[in-house]
């Protein structure tokens, strides 16, 4: 089974009402919190199907941006690691999931560099490395104490490159499966995913390149029929779920949970 699709648990945070006050790239509208609260309900539902423990913690008013719980923590079958936010705004999000870790994981450690900055979204982990993309929130000093505190465990990270004007590595990939990744042809082309099968997300449909593969599922935005074919054309069983109001904030299926097997 393999570690980098196959998960127990996943921890979600519901958003909050300061959800409005989201960042954004570009202000492209207000996310409406009802319509996103459904779309939450529907994602965690889908986790559940799959037989996972999803512990949902309470909204953070304090933090807008806190139900992107992906970017507080890296969760391996090791430990998990906290990150150290590269947005001033989401810096204290971490700390307030590292509670919950403690809670589900024998070890625990976490990015403490002032200098150094990680979030999860630029974290692939894939069945052989760690690979993570330097970003505009993402540093190489954030990137070595992640080297650092995973070799121990066993793992070899690898720094790639996020795409420019990309929020998170991971916005343009995802894992099918142990040796597939989904990804945009922008980032594709760069090489960094030499060695694995890749299936390329179709022009125009650039925003369905965030999935997860969790369980026997990939959970992907709805409204991109040709990646949707894709996906299911190489075997996978997809599920849809809303994500017009994430979007407005730059967010994906990925961001919405942390997923992994706890070790205590
Ligand atoms: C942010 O800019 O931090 C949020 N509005 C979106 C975070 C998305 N997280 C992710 O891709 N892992």
């Amino acid at each position: 089974m393999s570690v980098s699709t196959h998960f127990t648990h996943a921890i979600t945070r519901r958003p909050a009402a300061s959800i409005i006050r989201g960042l954004r790239a570009v202000d492209i509208g207000t996310p409406d919190l009802a319509l996103m609260q459904a779309h939450h309900d529907a994602y965690i539902a889908t986790l559940r199907e799959t037989g996972a423990t999803v512990v949902e913690l309470p909204p953070l008013e304090a933090y807008p941006d806190s139900v992107f719980v992906e970017d507080t923590a890296l969760c391996l079958p090791q430990g998990a690691v906290v990150m150290r936010p590269g947005a001033p705004s989401r810096l204290g999000e971490a700390a307030e999931m590292a509670p919950h870790l403690r809670a589900l994981y024998g070890q625990v450690v976490a990015i403490t560099g002032a200098d150094s900055f990680i979030e999860g979204g630029d974290i692939l982990v894939t069945e052989r490395e760690i690979l993570v993309g330097r970003s505009a929130r993402t540093n190489a000093a954030g990137i070595a104490e992640l080297t650092a505190l995973t070799a121990p465990w066993g793992h070899k990270v690898r720094e790639v490159h996020t795409p420019p004007g990309v929020l998170h590595f991971k916005t343009d990939c995802s894992l099918l499966d142990a040796e597939t990744i989904l990804s945009t042809t922008r980032l594709s082309a760069s090489g960094c995913f030499a060695g694995y099968r890749v299936i390329d997300v179709p022009d125009g449909e650039e925003a369905a390149a965030n999935t997860i593969r969790f369980n026997d599922l990939v959970l992907m935005p709805a409204g991109f029929p040709k990646t949707r074919d894709a996906i299911a054309a190489a075997g996978f069983t997809v599920r849809e779920i809303g994500n017009s109001e994430c979007a407005k904030l730059d967010g994906g299926m990925s961001c919405l949970s942390l997923r992994f097997t706890p070790q205590k």
